[in-house]
């Protein structure tokens, strides 16, 4: 998979792609990654990416035509997508990286300031992605959430290749908990299932705890999980107790 990210600051990227998994999969050529300045495409004397808003008001707008030069630039692979990164884009989630697992590169663009031209979207863009309902300074964050969030999708890049099908979100439940050693930690004992090597019941366990934790975290993702009858009876009995302990 080839990503190839415009940006003003392409040292943000930096520590992100010398770290853990990231480095890994470059390191293995699963992934490649380019990152373009767009400062580099500015044709005017003072190199300037930016310019006042038409219209009045406060901040600064990324000017089009710099950055419709770097996408220009970039050689296009057969299955290419181009992604803005935004506060006004759709809400990422997990299925929404699954899918963007399909392409063979993508091309991010990060905006900065109070926005980018919006020629530009109009001109180059695809689709439009955020990650979550609040404001970041510009889309290079966002940017590496994508990375790290696409490269444990990319055969072979995690050690254990069952882990991402089993993450949360694969299967619509939160995680259930999880310990290492020592057996007591000040005072507090690991669940004894966990040390029985009963896998049958060590099994159950976990279930229900995700089930719980779901339950009480994020009721919401219950409505999509994928749940067994067994699974319905252990949440009616947990909605039981909850109305019980009320009362
Ligand atoms: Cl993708 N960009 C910016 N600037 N802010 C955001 C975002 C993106 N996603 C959430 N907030």
């Amino acid at each position: 998979m080839q990503f190839d990210i415009l940006t003003i600051f392409p040292e943000f990227f930096e520590s992100s792609l010398k770290t853990s998994l990231l480095a890994k999969a470059l390191a293995q050529k699963k992934l490649s990654v380019h990152l373009h300045n767009i400062r580099d495409f500015t044709e005017d004397k003072h190199h300037s990416v930016d310019d006042i808003p038409y219209g009045g008001g406060a901040g600064m707008v990324l000017k089009p035509d710099p950055v419709i030069r770097a996408i220009e630039s970039i050689p296009k692979l057969k299955k290419s997508r181009s992604i803005l990164l935004t506060p006004k884009g759709a809400l990422l989630n997990q299925q929404k990286i699954v899918d963007l697992a399909q392409w063979d590169q993508l091309i991010l663009v990060c905006g900065r300031y109070e926005g980018i031209d919006d020629r530009v979207r109009e001109l180059a863009i695809d689709e439009e992605i955020s990650i979550g309902d609040y404001i970041l300074n510009g889309g290079e964050a966002a940017a590496v959430v994508l990375l790290d969030a696409l490269v444990r999708l990319i055969p072979g890049v995690l050690g254990n290749e069952a882990s991402a099908a089993f993450d949360s979100f694969s299967h619509g439940l939160l995680e259930y908990p999880q310990y290492t050693r020592p057996p007591e930690f000040r005072g507090l004992e690991v669940p004894k299932v966990l040390l029985s090597g009963h896998h049958k019941n060590i099994e159950a366990w976990r279930r229900q705890e995700m089930l719980k934790a779901t339950y009480e975290r994020r009721p919401d993702l219950l409505q999509k999980a994928v749940l067994t009858e067994e699974d319905e009876t252990f949440l009616k009995e947990l909605q039981k107790e909850k109305k019980e302990g009320r009362q």
